[in-house]
């Protein structure tokens, strides 16, 4: 028998029945009604202190989980609060569905009091958008949003519901069946002439290299990749966002390719016949400057998106569709080859890296960044999930935590969100409730969302945040240092002691300053039982390298100075 509900019950109802466990969300007056009906509910709603963080703790719960988090706002400022963390999942194709309370239907347009137009506001920036009006409209748009967010390239729904909306009543029924929608084209697969195309590219290559991106890890193609990687016989190169998709202990893993890649990835990318580019985008921070962007290759891109296709790098064969399932196709005709000659001019192109590592530099007293980060890495054993704020800190993670599990690093890579690592750490904390989950985070994206402190302390939530403080907005410094005179404007940061800020929230905390600190304090914030917050106080000028300017080709790198000597790539 069909029930009587109100659009409030049935927001829970239709969440549960997606699988929702657990809400990220903030109140106000034109989503009262939802909040109202919260009581009846078995879904976890977790309060944050800013609806951005809302937005990125569902989408670091998406990343973790594989699923789909859920954000909630009152309409108005809310949900504009909201437009940062939609744009960054957007950017990041990770599925969320944020839920917006909205003025009552016959108010709309005059005006009222906390009104905004947010479908209009996000329409640029989500997957998809609706208004809702109707109690009776709620269960096939909360159906539809979730099937939209998740199925295809994922990406942010949001919805709007109006205060009637949810006070109103009707019948509740629920299809179970995915929803129809016309237009929408989600699971496409290549031609099998694309097949072929593909297959003779591979069988003929002599210096080929495999892209790994996040549609790796959105498709599940994890071990896909690895078998086709080994029996292929190709190295892979990874984007910011494909780390983890390929092991970083794989004798195959070349390593992070573009702006702050290494600069061998980069080499031998750009000497390279053949790319096989699995579920990225080529996005100019990947390519540098197009027009003399790896030149001598053919390119294969196996994309789920078509819109990808030839949008940035013109593509000899376009494989649209599931990366798994793509794989899984070429894989039984792909036939090893020797590629001795390709691995020994890769090997080649290492030439004196390592002694340019930070590293393997001389202790001369000082903390870096690099060394703090190698050491969570050591001694988490890799097995941490770590979310990053964006900076500098963000690409010392890339190069220096080396993941070996999917979905083990969670960051803001298209949008470059200042502010997501302490929300969405929340969420993935959340998601994973068994796994260390440690935030490496700026000095300055930190006290953009730090509020958010209060939400890890009252869901109790065990997360060691390591703050890695230089003093500086360091990336944006460090352009000012190379590309402005060292006009360092606006770039020195002022902060609150974060130790006796973390005390004030009842977190413990501490403040290293000496390499050898950096272990001891590691180990007593992995033993304890809760929040820890470090205050890594490291080198203030120290500079990411190597770096591709912006526009430049991808082989101009600029890298850290040799002890011993300049090679050719320092041009
Ligand atoms: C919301 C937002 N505002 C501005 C920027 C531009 N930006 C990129 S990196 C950066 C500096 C980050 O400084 P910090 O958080 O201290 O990290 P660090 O680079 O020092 O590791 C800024 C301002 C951004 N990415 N996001």
């Amino acid at each position: 028998m069909k029930k009587t509900m109100t659009g409030a019950q049935i927001i829970w109802e239709c969440l549960e029945r997606e699988g929702t466990k657990i809400a990220f969300g903030y109140p106000g007056g034109a989503i009262l009604p939802t909040y109202d009906a919260l009581k009846h509910s078995s879904i976890h709603h977790v309060l944050v202190r800013h609806e951005q963080g809302a937005t990125h703790m569902a989408d670091g719960y998406a990343r973790v989980s594989g699923g789909v988090g859920v954000a909630i706002a009152t309409s108005g400022p809310g949900a504009t609060n909201m437009v940062t963390g939609i744009a960054t999942a957007m950017l990041d194709s990770s599925p969320i569905v944020c839920i917006t309370g909205q003025v009552g239907s016959k108010l709309i347009g005059t005006d009222a009091f906390q009104e905004t137009d947010i479908t209009g506001v996000t329409l640029p920036i989500t997957k998809h958008n609706y208004l809702v009006t109707k109690a009776s409209e709620i269960a096939q748009t909360i159906r539809e949003a979730f099937y939209i967010a998740k199925s295809g390239r994922p990406g942010p729904v949001l919805i709007d519901v109006t205060k009637d909306a949810q006070q109103g009543t009707c019948e509740f029924d629920w299809e179970s069946a995915a929803p129809q929608l016309p237009g929408y084209r989600p699971d496409l697969s290549p031609d099998a002439a694309h097949y072929k195309q593909a297959l003779e590219l591979i069988k003929t290559a002599k210096r080929p290299v495999i892209f790994a991106g996040h549609g790796i890890m959105i498709s599940g193609a994890m071990r896909e990749v690895r078998d086709f990687a080994e029996k292929a016989g190709v190295p892979v190169a990874l984007t910011l966002l494909g780390i983890g998709a390929f092991p970083a202990s794989h004798p195959l893993n070349l390593g992070m390719m573009g702006m702050h890649g290494e600069a061998w990835v980069n080499q031998a990318i750009q000497d390279a016949d053949l790319l096989i580019a699995l579920g990225m985008r080529f996005d100019d921070r990947v390519t540098g400057n197009l027009k003399n962007y790896a030149t001598k290759a053919k390119k294969i891109h196996v994309e789920i998106d078509p819109s990808e296709i030839n949008k940035n790098v013109k593509v000899d064969v376009a494989l649209v569709g599931d990366v798994r399932e793509v794989l899984n196709e070429l894989l039984p005709h792909v036939e090893a080859t020797d590629r001795k000659e390709w691995f020994d001019h890769i090997e080649s192109l290492k030439g004196d890296s390592a002694v340019r590592d930070i590293q393997n530099l001389p202790d001369n007293g000082h903390l870096y960044a690099a060394h703090v980060i190698n050491d969570i890495w050591r001694e988490t054993e890799g097995n941490a999930i770590v979310v990053t704020d964006v900076g500098q800190h963000q690409m010392w993670e890339a190069q220096y935590y080396k993941h070996d599990n999917p979905r083990s690093l969670i960051t803001s890579g298209g949008l470059g969100t200042m502010g997501f690592a302490l929300p969405a750490a929340i969420g993935a904390k959340m998601a994973n409730p068994d796994a260390e989950v440690w935030v490496i985070v700026g000095d300055g994206g930190f006290q953009m969302t730090m509020c958010e402190l209060a939400t890890i302390v009252q869901e109790r939530l065990d997360i060691n945040i390591a703050i890695i403080n230089n003093g500086y907005l360091g990336m944006v410094r460090q352009w000012q240092e190379f590309f402005y005179e060292r006009n360092y404007q606006a770039t020195p940061l002022l902060s609150p002691d974060f130790s006796v800020l973390a005390s004030a929230y009842g977190i413990k905390s501490s403040s290293v300053t000496t390499r050898a600190d950096v272990v001891p304090t590691v180990r007593a914030a992995r033993k304890h039982q809760g929040a820890v917050l470090i205050d890594f106080q490291v080198e203030q000028e120290d500079t990411v390298y190597p770096m591709v300017p912006a526009g430049a080709d991808l082989h101009n790198m600029i890298r850290r100075p040799s002890p011993i000597v300049e090679t050719a790539m320092d041009k």
